[in-house]
């Protein structure tokens, strides 16, 4: 790949842009390589590493960004990648980014950086949130107290930035050490002279260890003997029994005192600047009572644009318009006069055409729906209403045994499953992650999916929306109950940071939506064109019958549908979108009355959401269990759909 060779050139100028989760790492990064890396107001946007190339001070740099992260001590699959990129590769310098609103937190990672022995410096991000939160930081204090270069920064403002590229060509070393006591010290000297030489001090690793890295394992099985690898367990072991409190803790809180040192004598306050209302406004939205009307208000916003404005006025406009009274007959006459055999024209405009079927559907029905949606999630990410809906939710994700960080996973599954799936890396055990991919795959439905389904059951009734919306969200809270039960694995404790609500800023909202649709182009429409090749080929050949009348028992019997639904969930196996696209065709044309509408899309929102969602769950999860989850969900989706129609006809519901 293009950027495997530049990597190698740049072997020598690295930087890795570290921090805390959510204070504008992605942001910096964004503004050094003019590179975009995703950028949104909650902690965890970044799970995976971002490089790019920068010059400073005619110098070549790659800069790479990486996921927040706590502790250099990783709890989560995110945070080790950050911590494996310091102990692997080799670091020209470090540019760790911090909340100037909380100095301490970040200057727990800064002694970590200090004691790992690597060059770094520091950026003290979000000057002008501390500045009106009435905190001054004197910098150059701060600066000759690390020993390192300290640069105040205000990232969506570009302010600082200027002088944080002249600095990127320095190279310091920090002054800063910490005594942990003498147990713990005669600890670190028996480690050290059994560790070996590697990037980053043997003092660090050791004090890794002690405080119980088990990420560790596969560099100690790799570096050292396994007669060593006994040995370090047993002195860990020996410390422990020593404290009643776990090593770990004890490091960290030791670290915590000595960050909380310095920030003493560094930082003033001053008069608040004003006060903020989107303080108030952050505490009503993650209020149990007040919270609930925050939601709907949200959700009434999302609808109207998404629903109203995207699959109502710009589909009327594309479909109809554009692809209903230009493209399409248009094309058709150009193909009818230039391709006379027949087999071809249909190929381009016929019932299964490029033209007709993949492109009328991709852009006219499903591009105006994601694009609306992209805008209004983006907004959302942006203002910092996701982590407090993750609070509010929390209680009841308990309830599933999963820790109210899924709440994240779960929503950003709302824009994309697939990259949802990704970010499941933030859950701390495997267990959660696990469920989080289930659940994703199962029953959040992705924005271009959400969006068609929104649209259609928009046409039928609010009762429908609500039958639909019931039934995928029992059926959520029924199998993560069960799995979770199922499962073994302990459920982690509720610890989150809640960011500041934000006025969004504009020209991210731009980035990010069109960074979005061009994915969506790039990704999505090729597959609708390869569905609608594999429904013409069948066409042509006589399969769709014969699989319609296979399926019949199940379509039309077991569900009560038309046996043209086949179709839909034939192309909804390559991605759900599409299979929705191809329900809302359907019943466009009036073949589907709102109770088929209802079975129909339940079934398809519980199919798994698309073949790039499938890859990303075996990469992630590995092959048994992504073929696992999916065994489980395709027999399971027509099941709920049918249960769905056995009881609408018991109790003679009709929508
Ligand atoms: N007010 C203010 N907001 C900022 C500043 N820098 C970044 N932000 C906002 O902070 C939020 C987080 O920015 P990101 O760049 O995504 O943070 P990150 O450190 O990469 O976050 P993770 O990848 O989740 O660890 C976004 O909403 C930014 O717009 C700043 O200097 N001032
Ligand atoms: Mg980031």
């Amino acid at each position: 790949m293009h950027e495997h060779s530049l990597e190698d050139t740049k072997n020598g100028n690295r930087v890795a842009i570290v921090g805390n989760p959510n204070v504008g790492k992605s942001v910096i990064f964004g503004l050094l390589t003019g590179r975009y890396a995703t950028v949104s107001n909650y902690p965890g946007t970044t799970v995976t590493l971002t490089s790019g190339s920068c010059k400073a001070g005619g110098e070549d740099l790659w800069v790479t960004d990486t996921p927040g992260v706590n502790t250099l001590i990783p709890m989560s699959e995110d945070e080790v990648v950050t911590r494996d990129i310091l102990l692997n590769q080799a670091i020209k310098l470090v540019v760790q980014v911090a909340d100037a609103k909380n100095p301490s937190r970040g200057l727990q990672i800064s002694l970590q950086l200090a004691e790992m022995g690597l060059p770094f410096m520091l950026v003290l991000n979000m000057w002008d949130e501390a500045n009106s939160r009435g905190i001054d930081i004197n910098v150059k204090k701060l600066s000759d107290a690390i020993g390192i270069t300290v640069i105040p920064t205000i990232g969506v403002q570009r302010k600082g930035i200027k002088e944080l590229r002249e600095s990127l060509t320095e190279e310091r070393y920090s002054s800063l050490s910490i005594s942990y006591g003498n147990l713990i010290e005669d600890g670190i000297k028996k480690l050290e002279a059994i560790l070996p030489q590697s990037r980053i001090s043997r003092r660090s690793i050791a004090l890794m260890l002690l405080a119980g890295d088990a990420s560790l394992k596969p560099w100690l099985n790799k570096n050292v003997s396994p007669s060593d690898v006994t040995t370090i367990d047993a002195i860990r072991r020996d410390l422990q029994n020593k404290f009643y409190e776990p090593l770990g803790y004890v490091i960290n809180q030791i670290r915590l005192k000595k960050a909380e040192k310095i920030v003493e004598g560094v930082l003033s306050r001053h008069q608040k600047s004003g006060s903020n209302v989107t303080v108030h406004i952050g505490k009503w939205a993650m209020h149990p009572v007040w919270g609930i009307p925050v939601l709907l208000a949200a959700l009434f916003l999302m609808y109207e644009f998404v629903g109203v404005l995207g699959a109502q006025v710009l589909v009327g406009l594309l479909e109809e318009g554009l692809f209903g009274n230009y493209i399409n007959p248009y094309m058709t006459f150009i193909a009818e006069r230039f391709i006379p055999d027949l087999f071809f024209r249909d190929l381009f405009v016929g019932e299964y055409g490029i033209i007709t079927m993949a492109l009328t559907y991709s852009i006219a029905l499903i591009l105006p729906i994601v694009g609306t949606f992209f805008i209004a999630f983006g907004i959302l990410e942006d203002s910092g209403y996701l982590p407090r809906l993750a609070i509010m939710v929390h209680k009841i994700f308990k309830l599933m045994g999963l820790h109210g960080k899924a709440v994240l996973p779960m929503v950003l599954g709302l824009g994309c499953d697939t990259m949802a799936t990704f970010t499941a890396r933030v859950m701390e055990t495997r267990k959660e992650r696990v469920i989080v991919t289930l659940l994703l795959a199962l029953g959040v439905p992705c924005s271009a999916q959400l969006g068609v389904i929104l649209g259609m059951l928009g046409g039928v009734s609010l009762t429908a929306t609500l039958v639909w919306a019931f039934s995928v969200i029992l059926v959520i809270f029924l199998v993560g109950y069960l799995s979770s039960k199922v499962l073994k694995g302990e459920s982690s404790d509720f610890v989150f940071d809640i960011p500041p609500l934000r006025i969004p800023v504009l020209s991210n909202i731009v980035f990010k939506t069109l960074s979005r649709t061009e994915w969506y182009l790039k990704e999505a429409v090729p597959l609708f064109i390869v569905g609608t090749l594999i429904l013409f080929t069948l066409d042509k050949i006589g399969g769709l019958e014969v699989i319609e009348r296979i399926a019949s028992p199940v379509v039309v019997s077991f569900l009560g549908l038309p046996a043209k639904a086949t179709e839909a969930f034939l192309i909804g196996f390559l991605r759900r979108d599409y299979g929705a696209a191809g329900l809302f065709a359907l019943a466009q044309n009036g073949q589907l009355n709102p109770n088929q509408v209802v079975i129909s899309l339940v079934t398809i929102t519980l199919f798994v959401p698309c073949v790039a969602n499938l890859l990303v769950m075996i990469k992630e999860r590995g092959l048994k269990t992504g073929l696992a989850i999916v065994a489980f969900i395709f027999p399971f989706a027509f099941l709920v759909g049918g249960v769905l129609n056995f009881v609408f006809n018991l109790l003679g519901i009709k929508l």
